[in-house]
This record gives structure tokens, sequence and C-alpha cells, in this order.
């Protein structure tokens, strides 16, 4: 049976071309899609058809392309590749775009993934021309059912002009039940509390909705998600998880922490998935997560029955567990909840609940500033996504890393971070595989020996005391945070110019 039981919109479908034909040079245009969840499969590829064919006439194709977050290659590879995006906003992790980003061909606006529903609807970023969201069905009110994320979608389908849908039967149809879609926001001054007090409460609908009169096409697909694999779990990514596990313990006995724990935000990569694993493995019971994205260290954790339930926004699966979660899907019902980004990340939300938030990062520096976008100060990996709304706001915010990285010839413990994304006012908690670094309420300083004794590797940590002690001395005057300013940078550009810090 057709999933579009709407009549009215049912009259609109259409061929992935005939839909990208209203998608034309300069637009704005906003896609659904979430850590590579829940975006559109087949008319981003269409919209690169014409891009390719507009460049080989000479004439100019580019659009602005905002999502939830990071999608896919069928997404921001196939845009990329074509040379059909002039900005990019406001996560992404796709080696083409990244490649167009480094390169200069994309303008990209690398911001906190709470923001930009609100700042697209500040109008911060101009108007939206038309947006391209895919969903699970259409309902014969016209409802739209959302799939494996919701992300910004009800934001784009409420602000742009147009509106073009694509209904993916890969999608479970049983997806109706799991979302939690928040229609009150309002602009300041009009703004009310958010009243969510606890993580699986449910504070808006089930449904998207969308004016029927703007809808210009409906596309139907059936086509799985992105599911990248995981690395498998190596003796490092063991070691930090360990360190976490162990420091969490520790918590609960100095009664700074219930038994359950409070509830758990896990970041994207292989590091943040590898301690949900060992969750799996410990003792605790009864756990809750109020996070962004559902990994599969997070679905093994509800598997084996230590996570009670998940809020997120969306899910970061395995080709395996994601075949998985869609055979097994009326399972989940009541355990999972997906939001929009704006909830599932929203300041206010974080920090009622007191949420412990786990995430990745490229390097720290010695005080504790955090590095979790950029290599070598200048070239973009993914983004800053949700880690600073949830490390500013958490109870609890541990970021996590091999203190090394490229086999050695990197410290992930510099004594000057090459470009900071966490300034050392909201990082609490450093964990590499060598030790963890309790910073709270310390001096930079103190941080400072710390952050070296536990964290560094010893290949490194001599000439990071080294380092700290001579600023110290040359510093009478500036014993806060004393820096060798002609120094600071110095393993980096000597990686640069040598292969090695
Ligand atoms: O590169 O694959 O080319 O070897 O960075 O490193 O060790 O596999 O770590 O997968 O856990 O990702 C910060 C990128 C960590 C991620 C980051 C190189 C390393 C490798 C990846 P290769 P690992 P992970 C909510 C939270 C920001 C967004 C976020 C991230 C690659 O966690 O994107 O937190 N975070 N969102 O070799 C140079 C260093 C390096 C380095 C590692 N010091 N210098 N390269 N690498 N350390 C979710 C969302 O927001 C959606």
């Amino acid at each position: 049976m057709s999933r579009i039981t709407c009549p009215e919109l049912r009259t609109k479908t259409a061929s992935a071309a005939e839909a990208a034909s209203h998608i034309d040079n300069g637009h704005r245009v906003a896609m659904s899609g979430f850590t590579g969840s829940g975006y559109p499969k087949a008319v981003p590829g269409a919209v690169a058809d014409r891009a390719r064919a507009a460049h080989e006439r000479g004439d100019d194709f580019s659009v602005e392309l905002w999502t939830g977050a990071s999608t896919a290659p069928e997404l921001d590879g196939v845009l990329a590749a074509a040379q059909a995006v002039s900005k990019r906003l406001p996560f992404q992790s796709d080696p083409d775009m990244r490649a167009s980003i480094n390169s200069g061909g994309t303008e990209y606006v690398d911001t906190h993934l709470s923001h930009s529903a609100q700042q697209a609807w500040f109008g911060f970023y101009g108007n939206l021309d038309i947006a391209v969201v895919e969903v699970a069905a259409i309902l014969p009110n016209g409802l739209l059912v959302p799939g494996s994320s919701v992300g910004n979608s009800k934001t784009w389908l409420d602000l742009a002009d147009k509106v073009i849908l694509e209904v993916n039967e890969w999608h479970p149809r049983a997806y109706e039940g799991f979302h939690d879609v928040y229609y009150g926001t309002r602009r300041p001054p009009e703004r009310l509390p958010i009243q969510l007090l606890e993580p699986m409460q449910r504070i808006g609908d089930p449904y998207l909705r969308v004016d029927p009169a703007k809808v210009v096409a409906v596309v139907e697909t059936n086509a799985p998600d992105r599911n990248l694999p995981f690395k498998p779990t190596d003796d490092d990514s063991k070691a930090i998880a360990n360190h976490l596990v162990d420091f969490l313990r520790h918590e609960i006995r100095a009664d700074r922490l219930p038994p359950e724990l409070l509830p758990l935000q896990s970041g994207v990569g292989n590091v943040a998935n590898a301690v949900m694993g060992n969750l799996a493995d410990s003792e605790f019971e009864g756990l809750t997560a109020y996070t962004e994205v559902i990994q599969d260290g997070m679905l093994d954790l509800l598997d084996n029955g230590k996570l009670a339930s998940v809020s997120a926004t969306a899910f970061s699966l395995s080709a395996e567990r994601a075949a998985h979660f869609n055979e097994n899907i009326e399972s989940y019902k009541g355990r999972i909840l997906l939001r929009t980004q704006e909830m599932s990340n929203h300041p206010e939300a974080i920090r009622r609940l007191g949420v412990i938030a786990i995430n990745g990062m490229v390097e720290a520096d010695i005080y504790g500033n955090v590095n979790s976008t950029h290599v070598m100060g200048s070239s973009i990996i993914n983004g800053i996504g949700g880690s600073g709304d949830f490390a500013r706001n958490a109870y609890l915010d541990f970021f996590v890393s091999n203190s090394l990285a490229k086999n050695g010839a990197i410290s992930s413990i510099v004594p000057f971070a090459s470009h900071i994304d966490h300034t050392e006012h909201d990082t609490q908690i450093l964990v590499t595989e060598q030790g963890l670094a309790d910073l709270r309420g310390l001096s930079p300083v103190a941080r400072a020996r710390k952050i070296i004794a536990a964290c560094a590797h010893p290949d490194y940590r001599e000439r990071l005391s080294d380092y700290l002690e001579r600023a110290i001395a040359a510093n009478p005057h500036g014993r806060h945070t004393p820096h060798l300013l002609g120094e600071a940078l110095s393993w980096h550009e000597s990686f640069t110019t040598t292969g090695r810090m």
C-alpha cells in the first residue's frame, strides 16, 4: 500500500528530476537529515545533475545548503562533487564536502546545532526558498510521519516558500509514535519555558505539519540510510572507557551522582561509541539518555536492558544495527523518542536534567581549551555539532581522545590549542587512554599540571612540563595562565614543516 494516503498530496507525485527543477541557482535549500539518517536520497542527486548540466553550458549553478547535521554521499557527497554548494550549514562530515570547504569552494558556517533552527527563525540566514524533507509516510489528513531523524525538519517545513517531500519506504511504517515535535517555539520576547522535566516526557506532537499548498512535489523512494560502520573497539578506546566508568563509580561513592547516574549524552565518533559499549559490560542499571544521536553502542545498551530509555534527534547506526532496529522496531516503542534538534540539544533541558556529556576531541591544550573541529588550526574535520550545546550546560562534561594521533607524530595534548571550540571555562574532565584529569575547581596552572600528568602520552609529557615551567618562570607578572607566546603554536608548526610535533 502506498505511504502517501493524503489525496491532495498524492496528486503531486513526481520524479526526482521533476522535483529538482524547482531548485534554481542561488536558492537557499534546506534538507532533512542528521548524522547520516533521514536525509533525502533522490532529489539531491537530481540537483547535482542540474548543476553539472549548467556548468557544462557555462552557466552558474550553486545553492546554499542547510540541513540538520551531517548527511551522506547521496546528499553532501554528490552536491559537493558537482560544485553545487556555495554555502553550507550547520554541520557536515562528508569527505567531498570537507574537501570543498577546505579548498575554499564552499563557505561553511559551523554552528551549534541547537542554534540553527532558532537562528533561521530569527532571519539571520536570509529567506528559505525551498525545503526537501524525507518522511516515512503521509497520513490521509496530510500530517507527516518522520523516519530515522527529526533534526531541523520542522523548522524547514515551516519557513520554506516551497516544499518537496521524499517518502522513503525503507523506513518502517511503524515509526509512527516515535517522534515528539515541539510546536511551541516563539521568538523573544514571547518565548516560554520548555516544560521538559524528565528525558522521555512528551512536549509536542508525533507528526510534522506542512501546508499542502506549499508542496510542489512528492517523490517516492526506497533506499537505506548511510549506515556508517564503526571501527572495532581497540585497546585505547577500551582504556578511555574504563577510566571514564571508574570515575562515574567514584562520583556515586562521593554522593555526587545517583546509582542510576544522570541522563547520558554521547557524541559522534568511534571513541564515544566505545564508551557506550563499556557501560554495557558494567554493573549500572536503569540508565537513561538525553542525547543527540543513537549510535550502535547506545542501541546495544537498550538491548541488554542497562539503558531504560533514550531521547535523541536521530539514529546513526551501522548497516547491521539499522537492519536489526528496523526488524524489531515495535520492541523499542516507548523506549526511544526522537525530538527536534532544537529540543534534544536545548541548553535549558540539558541543564535542568543534569546531563552527563561525553564528546570526542581532536586536541586539548594544557589549560583545557578543547579543539573539536580543526587539524593544525586550519582544516575543518566535521564541525562543532552539538558538543558545545552539551559541554557548557552539562552536569558533568567529558572530552575524550587518544593521547596520540597519526602513529605518534601528533600529541593530542599541546601547549596551546590550534583552534578552540570549548574554552577552559566549559571543559571539566579530559580523558585519554593514559588517564583522566578532573579539572573541576582548579586554577589554570593546577589544571595544566593535572592534564600533563594524567592525559599526555609519556613521549610528550616531559616536553609539556618543560614548556609549562619555563612559561611560569618567564611571566613573573602573568602567572595566571602563563604562555611563551612565540612557542605556543610551535608544535603545530613543527608538524606542518617536518611531519612530527
Ligand atoms: O583521522 O580517520 O584520517 O585517521 O581525526 O579521529 O580518533 O577516529 O576519533 O572518530 O572519535 O572523532 C573530534 C573528530 C573525533 C569527533 C572527532 C584525526 C584522526 C582521524 C578522527 P583519520 P578518531 P573519533 C554530538 C557531538 C565534533 C562534533 C561533536 C567530532 C580523525 O568526535 O567530529 O562532538 N567531534 N559532536 O587521525 C590531527 C589531532 C587528531 C587528529 C585525531 N590531534 N590532530 N588529527 N585526529 N586527533 C554529535 C553531533 O554533533 C552530530
